[in-house]
């Protein structure tokens, strides 16, 4: 819900706290009490558009000379009030508006209103409406009572009206004053960049981690998008973030393997600067699914060197080597399949299981479908969003000492418990029946046992 600072202002006893009554409290008082300046808030509708404001009711007493700096910088609209009843009253508003318009740096909304409607005859009421808007022929003007309670309502949602346009210009002219600075100060690293010129990139290099508003691209990715083996070192010895991402969520590392070129030089420098080797950009890619899409066999094989993980599969759900068979491109295959049985037997005791079962939320009766993926090498068990694998990982069970055992509760078939020592939960699983139960346990407790 959007916000709204506004102060109510005018000559003492013109009627200022007794609008701000009726609004807030829909309360009227014959009193007039000197005001202490404090924010009445109060939520509601203008055009069907939730509001909250705060009106700050002003000390009238020493007039416009008492307009704190502070809140009128602070304020986003002015009521400016006289009384219909004393036009003596309008000097003070007239004043008033000079200073707030002096000490705002964008035109600030103001709406003028003359209380005390109720005192005057129609035929005053008009000589009056001409007089004001012959002062001040740009800002509402409104006649009001607070005592009778008219146009109370209509002074404050005018001045919500003209703070929310005004506020929307200031927040666009900013928002256009930021992206020419950016793009200005931008506009030179990434020029630099692409020109490979250090020297200019360290005019700006404060600017290294920006984004260029048109590509959407960090120095780094661009760097990397050129094979520029020479920039990439120089942007990432002086802070480039390495793991930064373009609009496809794709990291210099990503980008650099999608490349047809020898980059492996450059994989290694990216790796080295900390690039996650298993990052995956929006559509489930790895930097290893990217090489072998582009049939790269030496970036493929640097990756695999450098330890990638090859079992994770993309949005459309395939693994790289899935990738490399649907290609026909059986060089990348054959190193793929490779890696993969090397990586098993150097763990001998390795064994995996991936499967949909049942988990039992936090609530009594709260099942949930999950993928389960165990891995008797990391003893973990995690597990995934839906009973389709990759989706959203939702957790990591511990099989560090763990323990399995029975559902005593037995609330639902095919179950079984899981405690996991480590991170001190205990999981109710559910398989889909005896025997798929049975295979869980073996492989979980073999896992633990390992
Ligand atoms: N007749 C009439 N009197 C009003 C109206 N609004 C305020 N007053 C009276 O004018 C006096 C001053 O009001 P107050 O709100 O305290 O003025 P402030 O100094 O501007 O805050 C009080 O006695 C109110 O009862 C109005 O709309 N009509
Ligand atoms: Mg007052």
């Amino acid at each position: 819900m959007s916000q709204f600072y506004i102060a109510c202002v005018g000559a003492s006893g013109v009627g200022k706290s007794q609008l701000i009554n009726r609004f807030c409290n829909d309360e009227y008082s014959l009193d007039h009490t000197p005001t202490i300046e404090e924010p009445f808030r109060k939520t509601f509708l203008v055009d069907e558009v939730p509001v909250q404001v705060d009106i700050l009711d002003t000390a009238g007493s020493s007039e416009y000379a008492q307009l704190r700096p502070s809140y009128i910088k602070k304020c986003e609209g002015f009521i400016l009030v006289f009384s219909i009843d004393d036009l003596t009253t309008v000097d003070s508003i007239i004043e008033i508006e000079k200073v707030i318009k002096l000490s705002k740096q964008f035109s600030a909304p103001m709406v003028i209103v003359g209380n005390k409607k109720d005192l005057v005859y129609e035929q005053d009421l008009q000589n009056c409406s001409k007089f004001i808007k012959d002062r001040f022929p740009h800002y509402k003007y409104i006649e009001a009572s607070a005592q009778d309670e008219e146009n109370v309502s209509l002074v404050f949602e005018e001045i919500i009206r003209e703070s929310r346009t005004t506020k929307l210009q200031i927040e666009e002219a900013l928002r256009l004053k930021k992206e020419m600075e950016n793009s200005e100060q931008a506009k030179n690293v990434f020029e630099a960049t692409r020109h490979g010129s250090v020297a200019q990139i360290d005019k700006f290099i404060s600017n290294i981690n920006k984004v260029d508003a048109e590509t959407g691209e960090t120095p780094l990715l661009i760097a990397a998008k050129n094979n520029n083996d020479f920039i990439v070192n120089h942007l990432l010895s002086n802070g480039a973030d390495v793991n930064a991402t373009n609009e496809k969520g794709m990291t210099a590392l990503h980008i650099i393997s999608n490349l047809k070129e020898d980059t492996g030089d450059l994989i290694d420098k990216l790796v080295h600067h900390g690039a996650d080797i298993n990052a995956t950009s929006h559509n489930g890619w790895t930097p290893v699914h990217y090489a072998a899409a582009v049939a790269n066999v030496l970036s493929v094989q640097r990756l695999v060197s450098l330890g990638c993980d090859l079992t994770i599969h993309n949005r459309m759900q395939k693994t790289p080597l899935m990738m490399a068979e649907e290609l026909k491109d059986y060089v990348i295959v054959a190193l793929l399949r490779d890696a993969k049985q090397q990586l098993n037997s150097e763990d001998g005791n390795s064994e995996s299981k991936e499967g949909y079962l049942v988990k039992r939320g936090h609530v009594r009766k709260n099942w949930k479908k999950r993928y389960f993926v165990l891995s008797s090498a990391n003893k973990t068990l995690e597990y995934y969003d839906g009973d389709q694998p990759n989706r959203k990982k939702k957790g990591t069970i511990s099989l560090e000492n763990a323990t399995l055992s029975d559902d005593k509760d037995n609330k639902k078939e095919n179950c079984f418990v899981l405690n996991d020592s480590v991170n001190k939960k205990v999981y109710l699983i559910c398989a889909a029946d005896k025997e798929d139960m049975n295979q869980w346990i073996n492989t979980i407790n073999n896992a633990i046992k390992s």
